[in-house]
């Protein structure tokens, strides 16, 4: 069993929340019900990017969570972030991915960036509802990130970037992107691109299983120039920059994994009371409430390490938290998958039929166990936090 750091200072956590996120949850559960679900069947249909919600999402103060106060942004901490997350997604997981996705765009500015960087990359986010994205995954380049092929070379105060990106979450509405490329044979470095510089062409929207109403776009970047200023951090910062900040943001996405587990779950329960077979309702049935018993103790499980992850974030364990972040992205993940199945499965029949809510869910699950590092890379960290701790 591995324990959190016995020397830490505080003396434990509270799972009681204060007034303030029991109006933040409250909020987002309203939004998610008002202005999210009714949308969810139709974005999912017809692949919609759902730019009326994102903009009524910024209004409200649902976007941008973590951009410092400094910067114009509300400074919440990780842990709050889990509150409106689960929320958003149980809404509908690709309209939230939607929303939330400016956190992994944006996170190695908010890390890393300088106090101009910040000015001149996060304070318009807050501005206005506009979108940015995370360049990292190649199409040669997923799970193995080390491998990327793009490369930015310096010529004087500019960098020239060539190469190209996939799987980019929101690329084909961002105004920027933070994109890695390599500046060494091996060393990679991080930089801010504006999507409408010279060279950047945006290729396709991907057509995809689940979360549809998340635009996924690849593009390639041709002498993309951009100034030495544009580079966050050093220069051969980049694969650090990219761990640490999907350490930040992978317990976020685990919670999206709630949301939709427990969209699911609800589903499947109340199917269940209404359902009779045998002349009972089918609730009734061993078969059937074990299956509700297990989702809703896997449910909560996965919300507790989300919760637990965001915390360590906030209390700055750093390097500590990466077990942690990883522990919650593989265990929501997979608890996402496998409620949504069960819960196709309590439907039965009408389960399969896309006229009934878990299809979608099902469909949707899929992705968490894959973007934002698949549920095998979780292990893989895990395994080596555990035999080669580096926090
Ligand atoms: N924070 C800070 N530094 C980290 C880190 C972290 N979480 N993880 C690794 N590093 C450091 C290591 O300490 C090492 O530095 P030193 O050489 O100074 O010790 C360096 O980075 C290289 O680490 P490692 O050898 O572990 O790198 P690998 O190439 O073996 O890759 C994995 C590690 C597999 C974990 C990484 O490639 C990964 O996370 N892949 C998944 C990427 C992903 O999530 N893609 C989805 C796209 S974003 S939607």
């Amino acid at each position: 069993m591995v324990a959190i750091d016995e020397t830490a200072t505080t003396t434990g956590v509270s799972f009681s929340l204060t007034d303030e996120q029991k109006e933040l949850r409250a909020l987002s559960r309203e939004f998610a019900e008002k202005e999210i679900r009714p949308h969810e069947a139709e974005c999912d249909d017809k692949m919609r990017h759902p730019v009326e919600v994102i903009e009524k999402a910024h209004d409200l103060g649902l976007m941008n969570l973590h951009v410092p106060e400094e910067y114009g942004g509300p400074g919440l901490p990780s842990f709050d972030g889990m509150l409106v997350g689960e929320e958003l997604y149980w809404g509908c997981s690709g309209i939230g991915t939607s929303i939330t996705a400016n956190g992994l765009g944006s996170g190695p500015v908010i890390g890393f960036g300088s106090d101009e960087q910040k000015r001149t990359w996060l304070t318009p986010l807050l501005e206005q509802p506009i979108l940015c994205s995370f360049g990292l995954s190649e199409p040669g380049a997923g799970s193995d990130v080390a491998s990327l092929k793009t490369t930015a070379v310096r010529e004087g105060d500019e960098y020239v970037i060539n190469g190209s990106k996939t799987f980019i979450t929101n690329a084909g509405y961002a105004a920027w992107a933070t994109i890695f490329a390599k500046t060494g044979k091996t060393e990679m470095s991080c930089f801010v691109v504006p999507m409408d510089a010279p060279g950047v062409t945006l290729e396709k929207h991907l057509d995809k299983m689940g979360q549809r109403a998340t635009d996924t776009s690849a593009f390639a970047l041709q002498d993309v120039r951009v100034s030495v200023e544009n580079r966050i951090g050093e220069e051969g910062d980049g694969f650090k920059i990219a761990m640490a900040t999907l350490d930040a943001t992978r317990p976020g996405t685990a919670i999206g994994a709630v949301g939709v587990a427990q969209a699911a779950y609800e589903h499947a329960v109340a199917y269940a009371k209404e359902r009779v077979t045998f002349d009972v309702p089918i609730a009734m049935h061993q078969g059937v409430n074990f299956m509700i018993a297990d989702m809703a103790t896997e449910i909560e499980a996965s919300r507790l390490l989300c919760w637990q992850a965001a915390w360590m974030l906030d209390q700055g364990y750093g390097r500590k938290a990466t077990l942690y972040s990883s522990f919650a992205k593989r265990f929501a993940a997979d608890t996402a998958m496998k409620v949504t199945t069960d819960a196709v499965q309590v439907f039965g029949g009408y389960g399969y039929i896309k006229e009934y809510p878990v299809e979608k869910l099902m469909r949707d699950a899929k992705l968490f166990q894959i973007y934002e590092g698949t549920s095998q890379i979780q292990r893989l960290v895990i395994a080596r936090e555990i035999f080669m701790p580096k926090g």
